[in-house]
């Protein structure tokens, strides 16, 4: 990719904060993006922000790149929101069912003037050189383990060599690791997302290694800056903060939600009423219909009480 272009990382469904950045690194198609991933999950409109972007991809598409996060998976929205969030809002998983099947198709890294390599989490052991990650076979759902996923899942940390990580898939990666993957690879720096940072971005491994998250106020309840850089070129870089947008703007009233269930427990009550003269098709797929809203009504609690687990991680 050329320069100029503004690198941003996690959104993770904060879709109001994302109007926000937009604000502050100029309008697409004016400014030129990359997003390195993580756009659901998390916060309350993973549909809004997925959409959004990939609407500027399809309208913009050498305006603006999307890479893909390790959130950009069938298995962990389903543990942190997107797919319930699909649930709830359109009564069936087919929306998430497209958006994860498009997920397989999203690039894992991005070079920028072949000098700053960019990706969401971090190196592979099994990955030397740039072009080994040409070679992998990446239109798939993410795996568990192997160099693919370790690009989406690694996190560099001030030490030697290569390490377990906490979280169970990638690994952590020394200083020593990102020297020689970027003399390697004549590259000046490694640009990533993954890891939640209270200012929005940071350097380390001695300026080699930068983070940068772009999710303010991080699950509603963080209190970090959220920042972007605008590279110039390839020794030029603005970091551009921000904070998340007002309260009055995102907050939905409770009632208005209220109501949005009651209009689901009203259309059950409707269909008991005609429950005679059923056939056995009807009748289980009223059965699967009531799964669904009970999940969804399950959802909407969770929903109003923040249960979402919070990690430290991303
Ligand atoms: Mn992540």
């Amino acid at each position: 990719m050329k320069a100029p272009v503004t690198v941003c990382g996690d959104i993770h469904g904060q879709f109001f904060d994302l109007v926000e950045l937009f604000k502050i690194g100029g309008d697409s198609p004016d400014s030129n993006y990359l997003f390195m991933g993580d756009y659901v999950d998390r916060g309350y409109y993973s549909v809004e922000c997925v959409t959004y972007l990939m609407c500027l991809k399809i309208r913009y598409p050498n305006r603006i790149h999307l890479t893909r996060g390790n959130h950009e998976s069938r298995q962990i929205t389903q543990v942190y929101g997107f797919y319930d969030e699909c649930l709830r809002k359109y009564g069936n998983s087919n929306v998430w069912k497209y958006f994860t099947d498009l997920f397989d198709y999203l690039p894992l890294t991005a070079v920028v003037e072949n000098q700053i390599f960019c990706l969401h989490g971090g190196l592979s052991p099994s990955l030397e050189n740039l072009d080994s990650i040409l070679k992998l076979d990446r239109k798939q759902e993410t795996p568990q383990e192997g160099p693919m996923c370790d690009l989406l899942w690694s996190d560099p940390e001030d030490r030697f060599g290569w390490g377990m990580s906490p979280r169970g898939a990638g690994y952590i990666f020394g200083h020593d690791i990102s020297e020689q993957f970027n003399h390697t690879n004549k590259l000046n720096m490694i640009s990533r997302a993954h890891q939640l940072q209270m200012n929005g971005f940071s350097w380390c491994h001695n300026k080699q290694v930068c983070t940068i998250f772009s999710a303010p106020n991080y699950c509603y309840r963080c209190g970090n800056e959220a920042a972007i850089i605008e590279i110039e070129d390839e020794n030029n870089f603005n970091p551009k903060t921000y904070s998340s947008a007002p309260k009055s703007v995102y907050c939905r009233k409770k009632g208005k939600e209220r109501r949005d269930s009651a209009d689901i427990d009203g259309e059950e009550d409707e269909d008991l009423d005609k429950k005679d003269n059923k056939n056995e098709d009807e009748i289980n797929e009223e059965n699967e219909q009531k799964e669904i809203n009970e999940r969804i009504n399950k959802v909407n609690d969770e929903y109003f009480h923040l249960k979402y687990e919070l990690r430290y991680f991303v």
